[in-house]
């Protein structure tokens, strides 16, 4: 895997990219409680999924994850042959502006930096941070089957030296203290324990590390979980927060928000346009729901460990 170490001294010294996780864990030592086992085996047994491999085929950045944006109206529109591939072209090329932004939000990174995309699945987000910036990447997921395919997508890539994934549990990543200059989670929060979850990321981040999350999260001012809201959580077998839970947990963390960017009137015309494409999976309205009666926001959140 470690294509900078010569073997002979493989097993004395760490090769020059540091890898983390060390030895692999067991999957009792991942998965610790049934909710867990239960959200692993929807991802592992997710595989045939057009709405997210038709639009990664598309330049092989798979990713797991809404889109920002407008969206072109022409693509409704004109031959009717291609209308349904243009329209996947664009709901692909929204997905990638929202991790262009996640990534915007990161700070200075240098080549030298390792990053941790907490909840990685099939690895898009990672490869296009290693891409911008040159440093080293891992991520971690509960789903053997993503970390299979998107360690299979690292070596395709020919980055698999400095890309990695890691079959781990984000809320214990196996990953030395201080090691990381930033965090992510794309669209992952709603899984774990925010206060556990920022605990760990606290753990890992150097001083002054910067975490950056994009979410979706109900709306206190509306008072409990609307019904749309958890129809998206049945939906996915997740469990969506309140939107004050981030902030608390964030400050009992030590975790000081830089930018809190509310995404939502930015992410309806990629719902609208996901509801007319071939690849609709149901969900579609719920979002479109919650997000217009105002009970769940779209909310981007970059904050420094201190
Ligand atoms: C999945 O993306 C994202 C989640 C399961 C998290 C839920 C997100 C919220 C903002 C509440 P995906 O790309 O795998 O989903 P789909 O298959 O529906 O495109
Ligand atoms: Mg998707």
């Amino acid at each position: 895997m470690a294509a900078t170490t010569p073997s002979t001294t493989a097993a004395t010294h760490a090769p020059a990219t540091s890898p983390a996780p060390s030895a692999t864990p067991s999957v009792t030592e991942v998965l610790r409680t049934a909710y867990q086992k239960a959200v692993a085996a929807y991802w592992d047994n997710n595989r045939q999924d057009p709405v997210n491999l038709r639009l990664g085929d598309i330049d092989g950045l798979y990713h797991h994850h809404y889109g920002i944006g407008d969206y072109d109206p022409s693509v409704l529109e004109g031959p009717e042959d291609t209308w349904d591939d243009r329209i996947i072209e664009e709901m692909h090329r929204l997905e990638t502006a929202q991790a262009d932004v996640l990534l915007d939000h990161l700070g200075a990174i240098s080549p030298s930096d390792r990053l941790l995309d907490a909840g990685s699945g099939r690895g898009g987000t990672s490869f296009m941070a290693h891409q911008r910036y040159g440093c080293q990447v891992d991520g971690v997921s509960i789903s053997e089957y993503q970390v299979g395919f998107a360690n299979d997508q690292a070596a395709e890539r020919g980055v698999d030296d400095r890309v990695r994934f890691h079959f781990r549990n984000m809320l214990d990543t196996g990953l030395e203290t201080g090691s990381r200059r930033a965090v992510w989670t794309n669209e992952t929060t709603m899984y774990v324990d925010l206060f556990e979850l920022f605990d760990e990321f606290a753990r890992v981040l150097e001083y002054g590390g910067r975490y950056v999350c994009i979410t979706g999260c109900y709306n206190d001012v509306t008072g409990g979980r609307s019904k749309a809201v958890s129809r998206i959580d049945e939906h996915y077998t997740c469990n969506i927060h309140p939107r004050s839970e981030y902030f608390r947990a964030l400050a009992a963390n030590g975790f000081v928000p830089i930018n809190v960017i509310d995404l939502t009137a930015q992410t309806i015309p990629y719902w609208e346009l996901r509801a007319e494409s071939s690849v609709a999976t149901g969900i579609e309205d719920p979002f479109l729901t919650a997000y217009r009666e105002g009970s769940f926001h779209y909310l981007l959140i970059a904050a420094d460990r201190i």
